[in-house]
């Protein structure tokens, strides 16, 4: 199979075809991937979003990978949703410092109704600001994706995380067919679909192949793919999981390019241990956004002028958000 693939977006990726191009030589990868980057997308151009946790900690869900859980000890102390001056400060540093889009999170299983219409609040203040939104609040329902759209979010952001064959061994309070459920709302209230998973977790290749599959033969590819790098965290049960391959996550990056030829892939969580070098191949391989700032949600990202420094010296510009 050529590049001629990246001209039509398939739907129909099998784990046989997916798992020939994890294995090919580096450099056959990324060529491949980098050419179909370059169809669709300037290449020196990477979109930048900032995050901010506006619930934190106290989640009933047992994600193993994740600090907010009520279920592990992991040092963080919860707050409640924030008031909406404190997030639209927040925001409008993020959008002083280069940011194009606000990406709040809360540690919900699933937001009350009562919850929604705060956030909605929150969404119109942050778009009054001239910034794209994002929120990732757990599981919805038809009611809420709709309130949702009606305020005018932009994005909806919800994790596969893993392959459904891992998936009961990272979370057993809720199953991969209830992420795809939410998804589907989302989707069917036409709020853009921003959705990944992460790598480091302890899955195998089959795991990771079937994780992109999953992702690239939903009806509709996800405007944005998120791939992150577990952050391990002390008192998670993940926490000493055995440390991915670099290249391995740079394959990742590559074959989600191919097999999802417009959407932002997100070079997400995980950056503060990357190197430059490494950061500079995802971006060569098909990444085409960053989490921008100095905190994802509870843990720390790079320093806003170590990444600005990265950009200039791979003469890299900031760009704005449109789905190729
Ligand atoms: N509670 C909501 C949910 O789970 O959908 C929204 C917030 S949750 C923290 C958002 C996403 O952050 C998760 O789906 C997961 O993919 C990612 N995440 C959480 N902890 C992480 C970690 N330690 N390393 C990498 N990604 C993580
Ligand atoms: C995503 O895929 N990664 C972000 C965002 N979507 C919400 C979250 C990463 C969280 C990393 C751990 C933390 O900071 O708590
Ligand atoms: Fe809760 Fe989301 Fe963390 Fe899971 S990933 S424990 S649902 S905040």
């Amino acid at each position: 199979m050529s590049a001629t693939i990246a001209m039509n977006l398939r739907h129909d990726w099998q784990l046989e075809e997916v798992t020939a191009l994890f294995n090919l030589p580096f450099n056959d990868l990324l060529f491949q991937a980098h050419s179909i980057h370059r169809e669709h997308f300037d290449p020196n151009e990477v979109q930048i979003s900032s995050l901010l946790s506006i619930k934190t900690g106290s989640c009933s869900e047992d994600c193993g990978y994740c600090p907010q859980s009520a279920r592990y000890d992991s040092d963080l102390t919860p707050e409640a949703l924030m008031p909406i001056d404190e997030v639209l400060k927040s925001a409008q540093q993020a959008k002083d410092q280069g940011a194009s889009r606000f990406c709040m999170g809360a540690a919900w299983r699933s937001p009350k109704d009562k919850d929604i219409e705060r956030v909605v609040e929150m969404v119109q203040g942050v778009k009054s600001l001239g910034m794209e939104t994002c929120v990732t609040l757990g599981m919805l329902t038809d009611k809420q994706t709709d309130a949702l759209k009606a305020g005018g979010l932009d994005y909806y952001n919800h994790n596969l995380d893993t392959s459904e064959d891992y998936y009961s061994e990272v979370i057993t309070t809720r199953s991969y067919q209830d992420r795809l459920d939410t998804l589907s709302r989302v989707r069917d209230a036409g709020i853009n679909v921003c959705c990944g998973g992460i790598v480091g977790m302890g899955e195998n290749d089959n795991d990771r192949a079937n994780l992109l599959i999953e992702l690239a033969n939903l009806p509709q590819h996800p405007e944005s793919v998120p791939i992150n790098m577990l952050v391990q965290v002390e008192g998670t049960p993940m926490m000493g999981s055995e440390k991915l391959d670099p290249f391995m996550f740079i394959r990742m990056i590559a074959v989600a390019r191919i097999l999802m030829p417009k959407s932002r892939v997100r070079l997400s969580a995980g950056r503060t241990e990357m190197s430059d070098e490494m950061q500079a191949f995802c971006f060569f391989a098909g990444a085409n956004s960053i989490f921008y700032g100095d905190k994802l949600l509870t843990t720390d990202n790079p320093m806003t002028n170590h990444d600005l420094s990265l950009f200039e010296r791979l003469g890299v510009r900031s760009a704005g958000s449109s789905y190729a």
